[in-house]
């Protein structure tokens, strides 16, 4: 019997790995849509479910999963998906390479840390901007967060964001099978690196400036052009819509 699988998504996050994987791993599940707020915090539904209020979270069976590389490697190593591998149903890199551990890791720390950032700085310099976050600022002080939150942004987190993405390019290039697992097939690496890399693509951060390499765009035609990869990207789509209708 397939266990029970409910994937708490928010909107424009870190979850759409989780889509991504469990399309390739054939096992029903149901979701749950979180809206972020106009802050762009996740909303009181969110916290509700998950303790730190962030998403993906997810309920396989009666146990609540947090944290995007957790959640996927207990998908893989569940019981059903071997079974399904073997049969030759999934065709997923399941047992953990050395470089899914790497480009795991990779992935939420030296790479997400710059980006988080850059995030955080770009919504809160507005908030003040805006008066939104702290009202009452003098002309004067907004200039100087103006000044500050140009200078993070552009000067000194940019070219790190970009060293990262560079390096990753750098990677695949060399990479025979083309994934970052290391091998012919998507493994977890893989499924961490597709947050940042599609939203450069296609996402939030396509006109920002990054420049992404011949590699990577490869590797995102390929996961797209994947039958899960498209079943994730219709399946989010169309949860978001349904649960926008209900709004
Ligand atoms: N390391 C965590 C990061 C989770 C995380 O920060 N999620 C963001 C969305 S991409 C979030 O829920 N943000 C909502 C908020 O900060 O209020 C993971 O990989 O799952």
């Amino acid at each position: 019997m397939s266990p029970s699988i409910t994937l708490h998504h928010l909107n424009v996050s870190r979850s759409d790995r989780i889509f991504w994987a469990l399309e390739e791993i054939k096992l029903p599940y149901d979701v749950q849509v979180h809206f972020r707020l106009p802050t762009r915090s996740a909303p009181p539904s969110l916290q509700a479910v998950s303790p730190l209020g962030r998403a993906p979270a997810l309920m396989l069976n009666d146990k609540l999963l947090t944290e995007s590389a957790y959640i996927i490697h207990t998908l893989l190593s569940l019981p059903e998906v071997k079974a399904a591998a073997e049969k030759g149903e999934v065709d997923v890199q399941l047992e953990t390479t050395e470089d899914d551990l790497f480009w795991g890791h990779f992935a939420e720390a030296s790479q997400l840390n710059l980006f988080q950032a850059g995030a955080i700085i770009g919504a809160t310099s507005q908030g003040w901007l805006q008066g939104g976050m702290v009202p009452g600022l003098s002309d004067e002080e907004k200039k100087g967060i103006e000044k500050y939150s140009g200078w993070l942004l552009n000067a000194y987190l940019k070219p790190q964001q970009q060293a990262t993405i560079d390096f990753a390019e750098s990677f695949l290039a060399k990479s025979k099978g083309g994934f970052f697992s290391g091998t012919d097939k998507p493994g977890e690496g893989d499924f961490m690196m597709f947050f940042l890399i599609n939203s450069l693509i296609v996402g939030g951060r396509k006109d920002a400036g990054y420049k992404v390499g011949p590699s990577i765009k490869k590797w995102h035609e390929t996961v797209l052009a994947r039958p899960a990869g498209m079943k994730a990207v219709q399946r989010l789509k169309d949860e978001e819509e349904k649960a926008k209708s209900k709004i």
